[in-house]
């Protein structure tokens, strides 16, 4: 088994950074966050981005500004998330891959989200797929429940491949309206994925170690951070994302499936090289 892609998910759109002060919202503390999560065996980054006033934007000056500084700073895979925030239009959501990041989030259905509702209709899923593979930009299919496996298998029957050839997938669980976060829940959905599809796991808020222990203990990769769960352990809040990179890295390594290279999970991928 080859090593364990750590994908980092340092903000999200749903925190406030008054009341998590250690969350990067600027363009400077994602890239200082990026480093150390680099520094500490992450090889992808899923990205929200934040305005002025620390609110979630899509604003795509501000998107192309970070996909080019999260490059030149780093090695890391740049993934821009296409989910942004509950409130965000489809057509904003589209225009996010104007920025041309090297890999997207592309949810595969709509899920309860706590008391909103995350939409992710059937035609505006493929519009995004359709948009993703005509700019080479490679999706990772997020799916927060089982509706959501059946139409990645119906998407990928009506739309062809991917961009890069592969079918990577992130399985989102825990989330309050979607799947749990646990070890049974984690063995049936892979089960249910696309054959040759690899796949990471993310636990929301508690259901993290239980859902990372699983994924390792299942063949897949992880994805940690600061947009998933802001407790380390009990009372204890996340100083920072690369102390959750650092934790997952330490798993993968006693795991005997130490971090992926940079190069391994673009090639596992399918995003090209840089030059
Ligand atoms: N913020 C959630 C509504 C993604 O990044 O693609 C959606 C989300 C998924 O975080
Ligand atoms: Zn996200």
């Amino acid at each position: 088994m080859a090593g364990t892609l750590i994908t980092v998910a340092p903000t999200g759109a749903e925190l406030a950074k008054q009341s998590v002060p250690a969350l990067p919202v600027t363009l400077d503390e994602l890239v200082a966050t990026a480093l150390s999560c680099e520094h500490a065996g992450a090889a992808v980054i899923h990205v929200h981005i934040r305005d002025a006033d620390a609110k979630p934007t899509l604003d795509l000056s501000r998107l192309t500004e970070t996909v080019q500084a999260l490059r030149s700073a780093t090695g890391l895979i740049v993934q821009l998330s296409t989910g942004g925030a509950v409130t965000d239009s489809f057509e904003r959501r589209l225009a996010v891959l104007d920025a041309v990041p090297d890999a997207c989030s592309l949810t595969c259905g709509t899920v309860n989200f706590g008391t909103d509702v995350f939409m992710n209709p059937w035609d505006f899923i493929k519009d995004l797929y359709a948009k993703t593979q005509a700019l080479g930009v490679v999706p990772e299919f997020e799916l927060f429940d089982f509706g959501h496996i059946a139409t990645l298998h119906r998407l990928l029957a009506e739309l062809g491949k991917p961009a890069g050839g592969h079918v990577h997938c992130d399985l989102v669980m825990g989330v309050p309206g979607g799947m749990p976060g646990d070890a049974q829940t984690l063995v049936q959905a892979v089960a249910a994925l696309p054959a040759g599809a690899t796949w990471s796991a993310t636990g929301i808020g508690r259901t993290s170690l239980p859902v990372l222990f699983a994924a390792l203990a299942a063949g897949g990769h992880l994805r940690v951070g600061m947009e998933d769960t802001v407790t380390f352990a009990r009372g204890r809040p996340v100083a920072s994302n690369a102390e959750l990179v650092e934790r997952a890295a330490a798993a993968a390594e006693l795991a005997q499936r130490p971090p992926m290279s940079q190069a391994a999970a673009r090639d596992m991928l399918g995003v090209p090289h840089r030059q």
